[in-house]
């Protein structure tokens, strides 16, 4: 990547969380944007770059991130009840204005926060693919070039998902005006597919994956030969999110949404299912066994009123999940990790509760799951503080108020709990340091854009 801070070659910690634990003293050697060795109980060399507590970037497993735009703005009640499908009213309302120039403001805006957060891989899942009139830009891949693009600034890492739209609702009902900007077919899919591919080419650690908007978006004809079609790759899919899309659902096949694709879809390790709030017993049981990811997205399904995913269980159930910042309300890793907990807390009148084990740290399950979930999700093989994962890392200010005396899991439990301002200090991605004291390295440049895209949509 050009213009950015160069990579480092090697980095000593004082500890650092890798796939063995917290290790003391810790030095890292770089190559190629990877890590070469890890070497923990290591005295510092001359010319490392010493910092106290390092963590690995987790990955961001769903975003759409041209609703950031619209982030505080549907806040106001409407003349009747407000719920999901009257946010997604307005949602749609709003991105009929969007161009690609704002597109890309916006994109750029909502990925520096991320790796500010730090997280350093996002999985977009991008559906806004034409014109605000619904024709199809000369090149159908414009828009994803433009999310490439942002990836490409800000440095986050891409899993680019194009979306595959083709309905309004079950049983292939024609899509309504508010989804003109989404629709394809098979054939106009391939075309778009082959334009993401060439749109993230040049892009370091880019996946490209498949998505199915919803089983409301897609026939089952076309969700087969969607996966037969692209056959490698993560395959993220909308799924049970609403107890009315479970009802929609029932009447349609008989089948609850989770179960209807279980029986109908080949679900397997690279499928991640976003939401499945309202999956019931049987079918998280089935999700478990299949060893699917599920993608939750707790800020945003408190904000939309979905429900409550029952994690507990699905975790005892052996089940792997990740997160996603979905409509980027608010964007903090911490922040989604700990209303993960929380909304188990209140359901279930209980502590600690995602642990899985006695005497184990919250935060620390937390992290070590999602980042888990996340790399499965995002098509990564190897992540984590070990020799052959990419160089994707970040370190936590050792000074803050919030994280002072601690060591250790404490550092985690009290990152997520209990810092009001973000402790995140540096970001590595590939090696090189995109964040420094807090502050994305194009920062401003980024930021004065979107006040500027931002003033002129709201205009
Ligand atoms: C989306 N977002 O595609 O942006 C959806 C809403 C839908 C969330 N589900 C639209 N959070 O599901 O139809
Ligand atoms: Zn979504």
């Amino acid at each position: 990547m050009s213009g950015t801070v160069p990579p480092m070659s090697s980095l000593w910690f004082e500890s650092a969380l890798t796939p063995a634990g917290w290790r003391r003293h810790v030095r890292l050697t770089l190559a190629d944007g990877r890590i070469a060795t890890v070497a923990p109980d290591a005295a510092p060399q001359p010319g490392d770059e010493r910092h106290a507590i390092a963590l690995p970037g987790l990955g961001n497993v769903h975003s759409h991130s041209f609703q950031r735009a619209m982030a505080g703005l549907t806040e106001r009640s409407g003349a009747a009840r407000d719920d999901f499908w009257t946010w997604r009213q307005r949602m749609y309302a709003f991105l009929d204005r969007l161009d690609p120039d704002d597109v890309e403001a916006i994109a750029e805006q909502t990925f520096m926060e991320m790796i500010e957060a730090g997280f350093t891989r996002v999985g977009e899942f991008h559906y806004l693919h034409h014109a605000p009139d619904g024709r199809p830009y000369a090149n159908i891949a414009a828009l994803a070039e433009r999310i490439a693009a942002a990836a490409e600034t800000t440095g986050i890492a891409l899993t680019l998902l194009p979306v595959f739209y083709a309905h309004g609702d079950f049983g292939g009902r024609p899509p309504v005006a508010g989804q003109r900007r989404f629709i394809t077919d098979l054939s106009s899919f391939g075309r778009l597919v082959e334009g993401c591919r060439r749109a993230i080419a040049g892009l370091d650690g880019a996946v490209l994956g498949t998505a199915p908007h919803s089983l409301r978006a897609v026939v089952p004809d076309e969700l087969a030969a969607l996966q037969a079609a692209y056959p490698d790759g993560p395959f993220h899919i909308h799924v049970s999110e609403q107890t009315k899309e479970v009802d929609d659902c029932l009447a349609w096949s008989g089948q609850r949404p989770v179960a209807w694709l279980m029986d109908h879809a080949g679900v397997d390790q690279r499928w991640c299912l976003i939401h499945a709030t309202h999956a019931d017993a049987s079918e998280r049981a089935a999700i478990a066994a299949r060893q699917a990811v599920v993608g939750l997205c707790p800020m945003t399904e408190a904000s939309l009123g979905d429900g409550i995913f029952d994690a507990v269980d699905f975790q005892q159930r052996g089940g792997r999940w990740g997160i996603g910042s979905d409509s980027d309300i608010l964007i903090s890793a911490a922040e989604e990790l700990r209303l993960q907990e929380y909304a188990q807390r209140l359901s279930r009148r209980g502590r600690n509760l995602l642990t899985g084990a006695p005497d184990r740290s919250t935060g620390r399950s937390l992290f070590e799951t999602a980042l888990a979930g996340g790399a499965q999700a995002l098509g990564q093989s190897a992540v984590g503080l070990m020799a052959g994962a990419p160089a994707d890392l970040f370190t936590l200010d050792a000074t803050h108020p919030a994280l002072v005396g601690r060591t250790g899991d404490e550092l985690l439990d009290s990152w997520m709990f209990a810092a009001r301002s973000t402790p995140v200090d540096t970001v590595w991605r590939a090696g090189r340091k995109q964040v420094s004291a807090g502050r994305h390295v194009r920062r401003e440049a980024i930021e004065t854009r979107f006040c500027r895209t931002m003033k002129k949509l709201l205009a």
